[in-house]
Parts: structure tokens; sequence; C-alpha cells
């Protein structure tokens, strides 16, 4: 018999390149607090820490995680680092550069040779967003109150356009 799952084990990991990629990431963190999605957060580096990402990787799935939201900037390996060494899908998000404003973490991100896919988010802020939304979409049909809580968060969203769609009010 299928052990009953433990109800708050992350299901999501977030990790990203390093602390001062927290200020972007943090965005997808308080999405996945607000829809109730059991998370964990980390600083794991491609660069600095390369041994801890692959232990990351190698222990990913079977600690839980169904998805892994990966934040990193400039020359911005980890996320196609993770999805070269775990079977779980991996969301990048390109976080905003000084020098070059994060195309470069962008073009590192997206353009993932054909074998090894990275779902790639907007620069900054709404990439990290939205790559905490699409987490919760993907898990919403195994995990039905995340379903509802993302249901009632679009709906809201809308509710709020349509309440607020006078501009000079
Ligand atoms: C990347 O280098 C990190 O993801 C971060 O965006 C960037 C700069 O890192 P720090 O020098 O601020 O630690 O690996």
């Amino acid at each position: 018999m299928t052990p009953p799952e433990n109800a708050s084990a992350p299901l999501v990991g977030i990790v990203m390149g390093s602390r001062s990629d927290w200020d972007t990431m943090q965005h997808a963190a308080a999405k996945l607090e607000a829809l109730g999605v059991p998370h964990e957060v980390r600083v794991v580096s491609a660069h600095r820490t390369p041994d801890v990402l692959f232990s990351y990787a190698d222990t990913a799935a079977s600690r839980g995680l169904r998805a892994i939201i990966a934040g990193a900037g400039g020359a911005a390996h980890l996320p196609g680092m993770l999805a070269s060494k775990t079977a779980v899908p991996v969301l990048g998000v390109p976080v905003q550069s000084k020098a070059l404003n994060g195309m470069d973490s962008l073009l590192s991100i997206v353009q993932m040779p054909a074998g090894i896919p990275v779902g790639t988010f907007a620069i900054g802020n709404a990439g990290a967003a939205n790559a905490a939304l699409f987490a919760a979409a993907m898990l919403a049909h195994d995990h039905p109150a995340i379903g509802e809580a993302l249901a009632a968060f679009r709906q809201k969203q809308t509710d709020d356009v349509a309440a607020n769609d006078d501009p000079r009010r």
C-alpha cells in the first residue's frame, strides 16, 4: 500500500544562484505561499557550489519535488544544469543583471539545445511570479486544493480589473 503523502513535504523547490537573487525570487515564494503550495527555498550556485547542485538535482524527485523553479543571473547555468541532472521539470527565471539588464540571463536560460528542456519565464519579478503560478497549475490536477486556490486567484484578478476599469478613478 502506498503511504499517505506528507502534506507539508515540499512539492516545489525554489533555488537561486546567489542570495542576491532573493529580491526577485521572493515573488515566486510569495505566490506559492498564497496558493498554499508546500515549497522550500535554497541558494544553489552552478559555479560556486556545483557539488550541491548535483546532489540537489539527484535527490529532487525522491524527496517529492514535482517542479523546480530556478532563478539565476548573468551566465545563468543553474536551470539548465539542474535540468540535465533530474527529470523533475525545471522552470527558469532570468534574474535582471546589472551589466546587461537580464538579457544575458534570459538567453543563457532559454537557448537550451534540443534534448534538455527548461521552461523559461520573463526577466525579473514577473517571471518569478509566473513560474510559481505555472508550478501551481502543474500540481492542480493531483492537488485539488491548489487548483481551487489558483482558480480563486485568477477570478479575483479578473474581478479587480472589472472593478477598476476607468483609469481616471
Ligand atoms: C549568478 O550570478 C547569480 O544567480 C546572480 O544573479 C549573479 C550574481 O551573483 P552575486 O555576485 O550577487 O553573488 O550566479
